[in-house]
């Protein structure tokens, strides 16, 4: 069995021209400038908006793409969604050094669970994917790699963009989601949600 195959990117117009041409699996994007202190997402230019949506003029920022709506809309063309982790869960600067290290990093913001965005995406058929857990880099909200990335998978995330493949495996088994996650790749996530006849060419 071929290993599953994905093409992503960060614009649209294009994913969209894909979705008429290929079966190949589409996942869209989701950038975000920074994480503001309360847990708001930053959107500065050039991480503001897809670049199509630039050059066509179109206001509509990453941002935009994750409320009901807009998850709606991009899963007439994609079958994934690729946001930046704190789309996914929120965390908070509240000045409290929760690591005890003395200093206060992104390591020590408070986390308050999930925006709601994964679990909408997933009721619009979308799977989700996130990114980038690294073992050299602080997580928000976690000074512990791997229970990062075990937090994310007990939320339901369906991938991650991992460097450090033996931490994310480690991470996997220890989530409360591993038997689910173990039965699904046994049987193939192909058609985790039904496609909604949107490859019918
Ligand atoms: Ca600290």
């Amino acid at each position: 069995m071929p290993a599953p195959r994905f093409i992503q990117s960060f614009e649209v117009g294009n994913l969209q021209y894909l979705s008429r041409k290929t079966h190949i699996r589409l996942v869209q994007l989701i950038d975000a400038d920074d994480v503001n202190p309360d847990g708001s997402i930053s959107l500065v230019p050039p991480y503001k908006q897809p670049y199509d949506f630039v050059v066509n003029g179109d206001s509509r920022t990453f941002a935009d793409l994750v409320s009901e709506q807009r998850l709606a809309f991009v899963a007439g063309y994609a079958d994934t969604i690729g946001p930046w982790k704190p789309y996914l869960v929120k965390t908070v600067a509240d000045g409290v050094d929760r690591d005890g290290d003395g200093a206060l990093t992104i390591n020590d913001r408070r986390v308050d669970g999930s925006t709601g965005v994964l679990e909408t995406a997933n009721d619009k058929g979308l799977v989700v994917h996130t990114w980038t857990f690294r073992n050299d880099s602080g997580g928000y909200g976690f000074a512990d790699p791997q229970a990062e990335m075990t937090y994310y998978f007990d939320l339901g995330v369906d991938g991650w963009f991992i460097d450090f493949g033996d931490t994310g495996v480690a991470a996997r088994a220890a989530s409360v989601n591993a038997s689910e996650i173990k039965h699904l790749e046994h049987c193939g996530r192909e058609h985790k949600k039904p496609h909604k006849g949107r490859h019918n060419d």
